[in-house]
């Protein structure tokens, strides 16, 4: 489905110009011999990374002295390879200097990387007309783009839905001054050409915005090819599901590159994230007694926490602002979640097997 990026990238069509490479990364990577070979990391799948480079797309691991220092390659990465003839892999042994650094702007639960993409140029907010319109979550997205060293472009998506995208936009661009909004409809593909500006070739994109408002979509209409998966969340019947669950870098045929991101489902303002526990205190201790330790405090019995609210303990309106932040706590730990969602599964492949992941896990 969606992990094959072998096939996806066409291998030999690429240069290392096309990828985004310049004189910089060219002079970062001059002190490296014969042997190793450059790449841009174009997806991640728990311990192994795709990367491209003027070889076609290889699979790679991160050497034992990136993990040593906690240094992690992510999505977007340049980085320098070297080949392991014998195992016709390669090793990734350095990550070449960021331009800029998409993070989630505090250290992740287990203090580790909290990168989420490198040197994106542009990131597209998107948006959809509907239930996730919502100019607050949009302003919070700015303010980590704008900490991201990227230009931000709000793109409100699914435009075909309303009668008056325009009004949509007017009341946006009051609070985003200066910061271009876009209307457009992935499904319909219209409204596409606007986004050419800020598409040219080497240039990279990363897509985000909460699950459901066509990211995938806007990818595939992009592509002119159905690379993605889509259908995104079913947020009316409380099965949301995340549809995109890796991160992964394409290449349009014009040259521009652009990244699928898995949605998030709110984002905060970046930086106060290690105030939680102490902001509320209360409700985590009340937590400690739910009855799943991954209890999201919605839907699931045993809960403490929305007992104490229906014993009118714990305010509502403070457990709803308490989830919401949470939430965009969830954002930072996104990658670790998804390798517990695996690991989960393996459980019952054999625990020794699990023992191993976790074991691989610590040392990311
Ligand atoms: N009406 C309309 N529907 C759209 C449009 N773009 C996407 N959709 C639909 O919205 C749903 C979600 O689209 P996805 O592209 O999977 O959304 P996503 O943002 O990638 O979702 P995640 O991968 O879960 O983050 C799908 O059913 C799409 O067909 C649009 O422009 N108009
Ligand atoms: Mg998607
Ligand atoms: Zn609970």
């Amino acid at each position: 489905m969606n992990s094959d990026s072998g096939e996806k990238i066409r291998p030999q069509k690429y240069k290392l110009e096309d990828l985004g490479w310049d004189d910089s990364l060219a002079s970062a990577f001059e002190k490296y011999g014969g042997s190793y070979v450059p790449g841009r990391v174009s997806s991640r799948h728990k311990t192994v990374f795709d990367v491209i480079t003027c070889r076609g797309s290889v699979q790679a691991g991160a050497s034992g002295a990136l993990h040593r220092i906690g240094k992690f390659p992510a999505v977007g990465d340049f980085v320098v390879l070297l080949p392991v003839p014998e195992a016709g892999t390669y090793t990734i042994v350095d990550i070449l200097p960021r331009k800029t650094v998409f993070s989630r702007g505090v250290p992740g639960k287990d203090g580790s990387d909290q990168v989420i993409a490198a040197n994106i140029d542009t990131v597209f907010i998107v948006t959809a007309i509907g239930p996730d319109f919502n100019s607050r979550r949009i302003e919070r997205y700015l303010a980590i783009v704008h900490s991201s060293g990227a230009k931000p472009v709000i793109l409100i998506n699914k435009a075909d839905l309303s009668e008056d995208p325009d009004s949509v936009i007017d009341s946006l661009s009051l609070s985003a001054s200066g910061v271009p909004v876009i209307a457009i409809s992935a499904l319909m593909q219209s409204g596409l050409s606007q986004l050419e500006q800020f598409l040219s070739p080497g240039t990279t994109v990363a897509l985000i915005g909460s699950s459901g408002v066509g990211k995938s979509t806007l990818i595939n209409a992009l592509l002119k090819k159905e690379v993605q998966a889509t259908g995104g969340n079913r947020e009316s019947d409380g099965k949301g599901r995340h549809k995109t669950t890796v991160r992964q870098l394409f290449i349009l045929d014009n040259g521009a590159l652009v990244i699928d991101n898995p949605g998030l489902r709110e984002v905060g303002p970046g930086t106060s994230g290690s105030g939680m526990s102490e902001a509320f205190h209360d409700i985590i201790e009340l937590a400690a007694g739910c009855r799943f330790s991954d209890c999201r405090h919605e839907n699931e019995p045993g809960c403490a926490v929305r007992k104490a609210v229906e014993d009118g303990v714990l305010p509502q309106e403070r457990l709803d602002n308490y989830l919401r932040l949470s939430r965009e706590l969830e954002f930072q730990q996104e990658k670790a979640e998804i390798g517990s969602a695996r690991l989960e599964r393996k459980r019952w492949k054999g625990i020794s097997k699990a023992a191993r992941d976790i074991g691989e896990l610590k040392k990311r």
